[in-house]
């Protein structure tokens, strides 16, 4: 059987380490895509030295042409812009958008059938826009922001606690901006929720909180000490998670911003939820209970998201 073909969208640091890791975990043969000419083929070529080494024998390679990404089964979207110092999310939205209409269009006509995971920021407004430039079907497009920010409260929890990473699941809702939702009672360790642990006397309610704020921040806390850019290691391991589970059909139960058509009270909006991927893409969001505070800020965040999707559509009239 021939190989899966895995696209990375975007040569940066991002993609970079996406086609390394796609590589280690022998998940198919790489193209790397970029407009920056050089980039994705030096990327390529130096990642493919490696192989020896590590013992893989995925083939990789760089291109500046859309034709080499035909037939993907996966492509991961990290083209655009990400910020610097002092910079929102948000302030990308109008560069970004416009790489998004580009990127879109090669897809729909390169790679129609591959299930599109897209990681450029403003993400669910991006994911949004990417699926309506694409044409593709809603449930094959999706963001990946929900496994990175569960990731960061996972980390900060196990450190709190000093037990495993492992042993700590969590979710976090909502858009992936500054009014993100960590959901504190539906997060656990080895299933005993949060609020257990705080009446175990495990934390308090005050080091909790500092926590959720800490993983709403996790993003620009790494931006403030990096200068230059923006997280990579994780959100590209968050990326491959998901990949991953399409492409081995794997049934994961992993938060992404996936399209809403009246889940969870949210429409024709992508925003952060807990989804079921399996080879079908998307197959299934948990319309999970909220409760009336947990609605409150979900809510917030849905608002956020709603402006910057009417934002687009004021940029770009074709999404009108
Ligand atoms: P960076 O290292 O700058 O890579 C972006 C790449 O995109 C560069 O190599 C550019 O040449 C390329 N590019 C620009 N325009 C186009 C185009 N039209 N077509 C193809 N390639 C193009 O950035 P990065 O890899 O650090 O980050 C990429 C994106 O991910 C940014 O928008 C970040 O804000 C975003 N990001 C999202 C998360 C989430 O959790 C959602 C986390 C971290 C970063």
């Amino acid at each position: 059987m021939a190989r899966p073909k895995i696209a990375l969208i975007g040569a940066g640091q991002i993609g970079g380490t996406l086609a390394h890791l796609a590589a280690l975990k022998e998940l198919g043969d790489v193209v790397l895509f970029d407009i920056a000419e050089g980039t994705p083929q030096g990327k390529a070529l130096d990642l493919a030295e490696s192989g020896p080494s590590e013992g893989f024998d995925a083939a990789l390679k760089g291109t500046n042409d859309y034709a080499d990404i035909a037939g993907a089964d996966v492509c991961i979207v990290t083209a655009g812009v990400p910020r610097k110092p002092g910079m929102s999310r948000d302030d990308l939205l109008g560069i970004n958008l416009k790489v998004m209409k580009s990127v879109g269009e090669g897809i729909r006509d390169n790679a129609p059938d591959a299930f599109v995971i897209c990681i450029t920021n403003p993400l669910d407004a991006m994911v949004w826009a990417l699926q309506k430039f694409s044409g593709l079907p809603a449930n094959k497009v999706c963001g990946m922001a929900g496994v990175l920010d569960s990731a960061r409260f996972r980390h900060f929890l196990s450190v709190e606690f000093n037990v495993s990473m492992k042993d700590v699941t969590a979710f976090v809702l909502g858009g992936h901006g500054d009014t993100m939702v960590p959901s504190v009672r539906y997060s656990t360790v080895a299933g005993v929720p949060l609020p257990d642990l705080i009446a175990m006397g495990w934390t308090t309610q005050d080091k909790l909180d500092a926590i959720v704020q800490r993983t709403r921040d996790g993003g620009a806390e790494i931006v403030g000490l990096l200068k230059t850019g923006s997280a990579f290691y994780a959100p590209a391991t968050s990326a491959i998670e998901m990949a991953e589970a399409y492409l081995k059909d794997q049934k994961r139960v992993l938060p992404c911003a996936a399209f809403c058509d009246g889940d969870l009270g949210v429409s024709d909006m992508y925003v952060g939820v807990p989804t079921v991927i399996g080879a079908g893409g998307v197959e299934r969001i948990l319309n999970i209970k909220l409760n009336k505070e947990e609605q409150e800020m979900f809510d917030t965040s849905v608002n956020a998201v709603k402006g910057l999707v009417e934002a687009c559509k004021g940029i770009d009239s074709s999404l009108a």
